[in-house]
């Protein structure tokens, strides 16, 4: 199996020296560089043509759903080339309009303030001298992620499946920047917010909380690099929350300012926006109502094909390679099966190098097509005994949806 994890590698030991040279500074030149759309691409339902669009900085050809702020979709055909998807070709998705479009990287500081004993300014060579360095792979996947599937349909950003991706994170340990500060015995929630706000004054900021032992439990780390390079700016350079296992609401991108309620914390983005049904599979039927909502937090497992599209003709009677991605949600991959009778039976795939538990897994089987259609289906359980739900889940919210993906093929 191909795999990226070769690249990283090599990435990673000029990562310090590229950081130190010209790692200091991101911009975004070309930001209001029109560009016409060399294609479009259709995703696979009503209202799905794309512009294919490599305008925006730091960024090769993407699918593109919004200008401003920017929404912009990794095509899925990146899945099928490596475990580990590459910065230029990473999703992109803000909320907010005012969003910097150059950080200096020298004056920049992260505040750490509220419930603590010593107010913190930290600048991005303390980060990176005065903490310990940490690395993890891990899947940053929108809530919304393949909304555009939904029937009924939803609201908001009409997603495919490319609102997510994996990368290899390196950055330090929040527990290690909270006890630097000092908990105090009164801190109950920690409050991220990074540098981007809303074009009028009345728009609520978008920041994000975590309980305190979510936040020092080692785990979540604040990230200055991606794959072995400094963040892209429209992937929150100089430094992004990155919370493994949950939805990448978290996941706050240019984080400058830590703040330690004494109180859950119930602004707009926590206690109104991504929020879920508090039902099995986040799903209820369209239409039900009184139904408990609770905040959007741990991710599910998934799977993929990436090799094969729907539709797409194949030979009878030779083996054809099936190839693709899983991940375990907020756990490992114990187990990824693929069915080629429509669900009827089951056959367990060859699970590709495991990069740890919260990053894609590639997986890898051969089935024998016989002549005419065929209905492939493929379903991940994770190391917690969770697997993907054979019926759509669906929540008005197009949030966590993970059915089972089956695609169909022709053989002759
Ligand atoms: N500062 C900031 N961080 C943010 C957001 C935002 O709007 N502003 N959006 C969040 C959401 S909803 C998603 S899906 C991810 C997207 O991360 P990416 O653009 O690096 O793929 O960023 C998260 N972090
Ligand atoms: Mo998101």
């Amino acid at each position: 199996m191909k795999d990226h994890s070769h690249d990283v590698d090599a990435r990673r030991r000029k990562l310090l020296h590229g950081l130190a040279a010209g790692g200091l500074a991101g911009t975004m030149a070309g930001w209001n560089r029109s560009a016409w759309p060399a294609e479009t691409f259709n995703l696979p339902f009503a209202g799905g043509e794309r512009d294919v669009t490599s305008a925006f900085p730091q960024k090769g050809e993407m699918l593109l759903l919004r200008t401003r702020p920017p929404l912009l979709e990794t095509s899925f055909s990146v899945f099928d080339r490596g475990v580990f998807t590459p910065n230029d070709q990473f999703f992109v998705r803000w909320h907010l309009a005012n969003i910097p479009t150059k950080i200096d990287g020298a004056a920049f500081r992260l505040n750490v303030h509220g419930q603590v004993k010593r107010t913190l300014s930290l600048s991005l060579t303390d980060l990176r001298t005065k903490f310990e360095p940490v690395e993890l792979a891990a899947v940053n996947q929108c809530s919304g992620n393949s909304r555009g599937f939904y029937g009924p349909r939803v609201p908001g950003a009409q997603w495919g499946n490319g609102a997510m991706g994996n990368a290899l994170w390196t950055g330090v340990r929040l527990r290690d920047i909270l006890e630097r500060a000092g908990l105090k015995g009164s801190a109950v929630h920690a409050r991220f917010n990074g540098l981007d706000a809303g074009i009028l004054p009345a728009t609520p900021d978008f920041i994000k909380s975590l309980e305190i032992d979510h936040a020092r439990d080692g785990e979540v780390m604040i990230a200055y690099a991606m794959n072995g390079e400094p963040l892209p700016l429209l992937n929150g350079f100089p430094l992004r929350l990155v919370v493994p296992g949950w939805y990448s609401t978290y996941w706050v991108k240019m984080l400058n300012d830590i703040e330690v309620l004494d109180h859950p914390d119930d602004n707009f983005w926590m206690s109104k926006a991504y929020l879920i049904p508090d039902t099995p599979h986040a799903s209820i039927t369209p239409g039900q109502t009184g139904v408990k909502m609770v905040p959007i937090n741990r991710m599910v497992p998934r799977s993929f094909i990436t090799n094969l599209t729907n539709g797409q003709n194949v030979a009878a009677g030779k083996p054809l390679t099936l190839r693709g991605i899983a991940f375990g949600g907020d756990t490992g991959v114990r187990d990824v099966s693929v069915s080629s009778d429509g669900g009827a039976t089951w056959m367990s795939t060859r699970l590709g190098h495991d990069h740890g538990k919260y990053s894609f897994r590639q997986w890898e089987t051969r089935v024998i097509p016989t002549a005419g259609p065929m209905e492939l289906k493929i379903k991940a359980t994770n190391t917690a005994g969770v697997a993907q739900p054979d019926t759509v889940n669906w929540n008005a919210a197009g949030f966590m949806r993970n059915v089972v993906e089956s695609i169909t093929l022709t053989a002759s």
